[in-house]
């Protein structure tokens, strides 16, 4: 090769370097929690602020969709140790009617953790229901954005996301809820259901698609953007958070593990949406073909069925890397050490 025409190669190839060095810009992430009966949603929040350390995501707000008093403020403890105590926090008013809630819906979601890690940790919040409506948060939100940038992330029930579809025009946007989701929202991900078969061995529906089962039916079958499902297998087949033990006994995460289950491992359901969310399925996952995933009131609460269809934006997450080795990388974020601390 001649001198000169070295020279413009090396200029090139670093000109390529320069571009492919540029960072990506944050991911812009709502979290939907149903932080209380199981651990993972706080293991999924501590995911999810790593990754904000890490430059790699933007914590827009966390909604609580869940009913009990002690979510919110156990949500803003872990958002104060990982240094974002101003983190917006919307607290549902919504259920429906679901398989949990059927007969009494001022059904409590219990939990062994979140009023003991609450009360342990600094936080400013004093009880869920201080906290704003979580679907006019997310309006709130959602309308500060720019169009088509926001990813909606949720691990819980979808009490608060059909609540949003359906809120009307107010002094936040002239849009309705379904219209300002399209104009905003880049990907709602969802951890939920069981892909393909859509239901358990016996009939049963997944937990988060069964709890509210009206508002499934009305988030999942008329939401206006792309959906990915990290379905019930995904999360179901890693399993994280004895490693907490590793950290401050301070750390508001490790508590909620430590009183849920001793400080031992959890299958990973809800870190696995925060994560693919974030850092989309890269070599860790693959993504289904396009379909529906079209949510039932009637066989049974909260059962899916799968069609694929190019007409309707679902997909759905599908094993690649071992998940074991997911785990790891799960893990490492879990554990690791806020910014700064
Ligand atoms: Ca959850």
């Amino acid at each position: 090769m001649a001198p000169m025409v070295l020279a413009l190669a090396l200029c090139a190839a670093l000109a390529a370097t320069a571009v492919a060095a540029e960072p990506a810009a944050p991911a812009k992430i709502i979290l939907d929690v149903d932080m209380a009966e199981d651990v993972d949603d706080a293991g999924a929040l501590a995911v999810l602020h790593a990754l904000a350390d890490r430059g790699e995501a933007e914590i827009l707000g966390v909604l609580v969709c869940s009913k009990n008093e002690w979510v919110a403020p156990c949500a803003d403890a872990i958002n104060t140790w990982y240094g974002r105590p101003n983190v917006p926090i919307g607290y549902q008013r919504s259920h429906v009617f679901g398989y949990k809630n059927a007969k009494d819906p001022q059904h409590e979601t219990p939990s062994n953790y979140v009023e003991k890690v609450a009360k342990a940790c600094p936080h400013k919040l004093q009880k869920s229901s201080d906290a704003p409506d979580a679907a006019l948060l997310a309006r709130k939100l959602l309308a500060a954005q720019p169009d088509g940038s926001v990813t909606i992330v949720s691990v819980g029930f979808l009490t608060n996301l059909a609540a949003l579809l359906d809120t009307r025009p107010d002094e936040v946007s002239p849009l309705d809820g379904e219209a300002l989701v399209k104009q905003k929202v880049k990907e709602w991900v969802c951890m939920g259901g069981v892909f393909p078969e859509g239901s358990f061995p016996g009939g049963a529906g997944e937990y988060n698609f069964m709890y509210d089962t009206v508002a499934s039916v009305r988030a999942i079958n008329d939401w206006p953007t792309p959906v990915v499902f990290s379905g019930f297998a995904i999360g179901a087949a890693i399993k994280v958070g004895a490693r907490l033990s590793e950290t401050p006994e301070a750390n508001p995460v490790r508590q909620c593990y430590q009183h849920y289950n001793g400080l031992t491992n959890r299958e990973a359901w809800d870190l696995t949406a925060v994560l693919y969310a974030v850092r989309g399925a890269g070599n860790l996952w693959k993504r289904s073909e396009q379909g529906f995933c079209l949510m039932h009131a009637k066989v049974s609460h909260g059962v899916n069925e799968w069609i694929p269809t190019p007409a309707k934006q679902h997909r759905y997450l599908q094993e690649l890397m071992p998940p074991a080795d997911v785990g790891k990388i799960l893990e490492a974020l879990l554990i690791a050490p806020p910014k700064g601390k």
